[in-house]
C-alpha cells in the first residue's frame, strides 16, 4: 500500500544541497589491516557472533578501505554536492585513549579519500565518531567515565591538525542517543550494557561535555586558520500525539525532550530539560537515591556547553505515536519508565525491511517545524534519512520514500520557513547495518557480499536521486 503520491512540483532554492552518507564501520573494512586497532562493534562480533543477525561481522564489509576511489566515482555519477562519512578513531589511533600512538596509514588513508573527493569537486562532511568506540577505551570505561573527555580531546586534535585544512564542516558525534540508550541503557548496540536510568545518562552527561570541549579546541586552536563549522548529529523521530488530547500532546512534547532536548538542550541552553530534571530529580528521591540519577552541569559548565553549534543537524527516518502512560511506574529504574510515554505504530503505515521504520512523509515536516521553533530557527542539516528493503536494484519504494519525504521538506522551506540547507540521503551503498548485519539494506548503490570483489551496482533510486539533483525538481517537470 503505497501512500498517495503529493509530491510538489515546485523547485528547490539554489542554495540547498544534496548530499549522501556512509559511516566508517559500516563499510570500510579492513578491520585489522595497515594498524589499525579493535573497535567495540569488531570486538563484539568477534567474541559473541550470536549478537548479529547471520552472524555477521564487518571485517570486509564493502571493502570501501581499498575501494574508495570507485565509492568517489559513485559519488560523481550521482552529482551530489557533499559527501558524508566517518573517521575510524581506532584506525588513526589505534589504542584510542589519549597520549598513545597515531598510526601514519590511518592518516593517509583519509588524506587520500579527502583529495579524491576535493579533486572531484564533492565537498567533505566529516563525522568525528560513529559508534566505532577503540576497544581499549571502552576497557578505561567507555562513555560513562569522565576521563573519556581526555581521550576525545586528544583524538579531536590529531584530527584538526591532519585534515582540518581540508574540511569545512565538522561533527563531532553521531546520534549519542543510541551510543548511549543502546550501549549502555538496552543493550542492543556495542558495548551491550543494560544498565538504563543509570550508565546511559552518565554516557550522556560525557558526551555532551566531550562535544563542547572539541567545539572550543576548534574555536581555540583551529578555527581562525581553518574557516570551518562545528556541529553535532543528534536522531529522532516525529512523536505524533496519540490523540488530540492535552496528556498525550504533553507525552509528545515530553518524548521529543527525553530523546532529542536530552542532547540538544544543553548545547543550546546549557543544561538538560525542565522536564527531565524535575521528572528524573523526583523518582530518584522516591526510589531512595540520595541524589539524582541525572547528573548535574556545573555553572562553569552550562556556560562551557551553552552555544557550541555551528548548525543543527538532524538524522530522522520515521515517526512513532505517543501516548501519556496510564500508570506510573516507581519500582523500575530506566529512561522509558522516567520518560513514561508508550509508543507504537499505526498499522496503516507503509512497512519497510526494518520493522522500527514505517514510511510517513508528514512526520518529517511537523519535526522540521517543532525543531525551528523550539531552537529559535537555526540552520537545519537532515544528515541522514533513507529507507530500507530486503534486496533488489528496482527499489521502487525507496525511490518513493526519498520523492514524498523530500516534498514535505520543500513544503517546510518554501511554505513553514524552515531554514533547512542540507539534505543527506542515506547510504551511498548497501552496508553493515550494525546488529541487523547485511540483512537489511538502505544503499543506493547495490553491494554483492558475495563477491570477494564487493561489486556496486547502482539500483534505480540511484538514477532517481541523481536526477533529482541535476534538476532540482522531485517530478517530470517543475514549474
Ligand atoms: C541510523 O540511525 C544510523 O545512524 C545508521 O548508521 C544506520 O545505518 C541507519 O540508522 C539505519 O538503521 O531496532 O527497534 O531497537 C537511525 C536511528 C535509532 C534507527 C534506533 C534504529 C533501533 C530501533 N536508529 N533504531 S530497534
Amino acid at each position: 500500500q503505497r501512500p498517495i503520491e503529493t509530491a510538489s512540483n515546485r523547485s528547490f532554492p539554489a542554495s540547498f544541497k544534496f548530499g549522501i552518507a556512509t559511516s566508517a564501520h559500516q563499510i570500510e573494512g579492513a578491520w585489522n589491516e595497515d594498524g589499525k586497532g579493535e573497535n567495540i562493534w569488531d570486538h563484539i562480533c568477534h567474541t559473541n557472533p550470536d549478537y548479529i543477525d547471520n552472524g555477521d561481522n564487518a571485517d570486509l564489509a564493502c571493502d570501501s578501505y581499498h575501494k574508495y576511489k570507485e565509492d568517489v566515482a559513485m559519488l560523481k555519477d550521482l552529482g551530489v554536492n557533499y559527501y558524508r562519512f566517518s573517521l575510524s578513531w581506532s584506525r588513526i589511533i589505534p589504542l584510542g585513549i589519549a597520549g598513545s600512538p597515531v598510526n601514519p596509514a590511518g592518516i593517509v588513508y583519509y588524506q587520500n579519500l579527502l583529495q579524491e573527493l576535493i579533486d572531484n569537486d564533492i565537498e567533505p562532511l566529516v563525522t568525528i565518531y560513529c559508534w566505532d568506540l577503540p576497544e581499549t577505551v571502552e576497557e578505561y570505561g567507555g562513555f560513562p567515565n569522565p576521563e573519556f573527555e581526555e581521550h576525545f580531546a586528544y583524538y579531536v586534535r590529531v584530527v584538526f591538525q591532519n585534515f582540518g585544512h581540508l574540511v569545512k564542516y565538522w561533527i563531532t558525534f553521531n546520534e549519542p542517543l543510541e551510543s548511549c540508550y543502546q550501549g549502555y541503557g538496552t543493550g542492543t548496540m556495542a558495548p551491550g550494557y543494560s544498565h538504563s536510568g543509570l550508565t546511559d545518562y552518565k554516557c550522556a552527561h560525557n558526551i555532551i561535555k566531550a562535544h563542547a570541549k572539541a567545539y572550543h579546541v576548534y574555536d581555540e586552536e583551529f578555527r581562525t586558520q581553518q574557516q570551518g563549522s562545528v556541529g553535532i548529529v543528534l536522531d529522532t523521530s516525529w512523536y505524533e500525539p496519540a490523540t488530540g488530547g492535552a496528556a498525550d500532546v504533553e507525552a509528545s512534547e515530553r518524548a521529543l525532550q527525553f530523546a532529542f532536548g536530552w542532547y540538544m538542550h544543553p548545547i543550546a541552553f546549557g543544561n538538560y530539560p525542565p522536564v527531565m530534571v524535575e521528572r528524573i530529580d523526583q523518582r530518584s528521591e522516591q526510589q531512595g537515591f540520595n541524589t539524582s540519577r541525572l547528573p548535574k552541569f556545573t555553572e562553569d559548565e552550562i556556560e562551557y556547553i551553552k552555544g557550541t553549534y555551528d548548525f543543527l543537524a538532524i538524522n530522522t527516518y520515521t515517526t512513532v505515536y505517543a501516548q501519556a502512560r496510564e500508570e506510573y511506574d516507581i519500582d523500575v529504574i530506566s529512561w522509558d519508565s522516567d520518560m513514561n510515554v508508550d509508543m507504537f505504530l499505526d498499522d496503516s503505515w507503509e512497512e519497510t525491511g526494518s520493522s522500527w521504520l514505517r514510511v510517513v512523509p508528514w512526520g518529517i515536516r511537523k519535526l522540521l517545524n517543532w525543531l525551528s521553533k523550539t531552537y529559535n530557527n537555526p540552520e537545519i542539516f537532515i544528515t541522514e534519512n533513507g529507507v530500507s528493503d530486503k534486496d533488489g536494484l528496482q527499489d521502487d519504494q525507496r525511490i518513493n520514500f526519498f520523492r514524498e519525504y523530500l516534498s514535505n521538506v520543500l513544503d517546510a522551506v518554501l511554505d513553514d520557513g524552515v531554514n533547512v540547507t542540507r539534505y543527506t540521503a542515506w547510504s551511498l551503498m548497501d552496508n553493515f547495518e550494525w546488529q541487523r548485519g547485511f540483512s537489511e539494506k538502505f544503499g543506493l548503490y547495490h553491494v554483492d557480499f558475495e563477491d570477494p570483489e564487493r561489486s556496486r551496482t547502482p539500483k534505480a533510486s540511484a538514477e532517481y536521486y541523481a536526477q533529482v539533483i541535476a534538476t532540482r525538481c522531485l517530478v517530470d517537470v517543475c514549474d
